[in-house]
């Protein structure tokens, strides 16, 4: 069930049982925890930001997101966990307690809930977004090529029925939309991370073009930290690097917007594994996993408070 207590925080859930414990999250920390309605998706399923916040007006604020690849479970799984780890150190462990006293954090579990219904009950593989193609048989857009940051070029595709489909204009996908919506209408965010599957990397911009960012040094230091925190659990390693250096050049991503719009600290990280399982990764990963991540994300957090 959805109770925050009973949840099981080992094993994936469908789209309505992570709604459902939204709810029991916000219901068991009612000072601490809400739920934010940013908008719909394009089958209008709800889209849903946890907004953890201790009061003020307008703090500033990083921004979580996770799943915008529906095929990424284990980035949704370990974004829940990650939110009921919040929850429960506040108050508790004195890093989470300080951070919560000055900032906000907004995480978003299911970024991509149409794709992530879609993945549970016809394609467990499927990556976009599910809208019609008008003129096309196949469906959806890339979400994470759909940022208006160096929007159809290299490593993006023109070909509706690709896995990387740029789509036909920049935030043309409602769910990029309505977050560029909410982070603007904001104003206040400091960081902003995006959580994907697999490969074990911690990435900054850019993606679209491989030449540095003038934050270049600041921000590789800050992953190479990161991941040193991250490795310090069960010794798993993760590379450090820009995206189009560590990865592959693709342009229309989500850090890459972010980081021009004069959010510094933007970041992706590639969670487990490197590919023995791909995005089919067992269960009994879920909480060594999204553990592991969380000491790198409480560190890039601290890194941000105190900056
Ligand atoms: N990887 C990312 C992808 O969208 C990425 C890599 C991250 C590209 C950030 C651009 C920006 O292809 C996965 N696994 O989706
Ligand atoms: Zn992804």
């Amino acid at each position: 069930g959805g109770d925050a207590k009973s949840f099981n925080y080992a094993a994936y859930h469908q789209l309505e049982t992570i709604y459902s414990w939204m709810d029991s999250m916000v219901a068991g920390h009612p000072s601490l925890i809400s739920k934010v309605h940013i908008g719909s998706s394009y089958e209008n399923l709800p889209m849903y930001v946890l907004k953890f916040s201790t009061g003020g007006s307008n703090r500033p604020a990083i921004w979580i997101d996770a799943g915008i690849h529906s095929r990424e479970w284990i980035s949704t799984a370990s974004a829940v966990w990650m939110a009921n780890k919040l929850a429960t150190d506040f108050g508790v462990d004195p890093s989470v307690t300080a951070l919560l006293g000055q900032m906000d954090v907004y995480l978003m579990i299911v970024t991509n809930p149409d794709g992530y219904a879609y993945t549970h009950t016809n394609d467990r593989m499927w990556r976009k977004t599910r809208s019609v193609n008008p003129g096309s048989l196949c469906r959806g857009v890339d979400p994470n090529r759909n940022w208006d940051a160096g929007f159809g070029g290299p490593g993006a595709s023109k070909n509706p029925c690709s896995d990387s489909y740029h789509g036909p204009s920049a935030h043309s996908a409602i769910e990029v939309n309505n977050i560029v919506n909410f982070i603007k209408s904001h104003g206040n965010f400091k960081s902003f991370i995006s959580i994907h599957a697999y490969s074990q990397l911690l990435m900054y911009p850019y993606g679209y073009i491989c030449t540095d960012i003038p934050d270049q040094a600041e921000l590789h230091s800050v992953g190479q930290r990161a991941v040193q925190a991250l490795s310090s659990l069960y010794g798993t390693s993760y590379k450090v690097g820009s995206i189009c250096k560590i990865i592959y050049q693709a342009s229309g991503g989500s850090i890459d917007w972010s980081y021009n719009v004069g959010i510094k600290y933007s970041f992706a990280f590639e969670l487990r594994d490197t590919g023995r399982y791909g995005f089919l990764l067992p269960a009994n990963q879920i909480i060594p996993t999204a553990s592991e991540t969380w000491l790198a994300l409480k560190y890039v957090m601290e890194y941000v408070r105190d900056h």
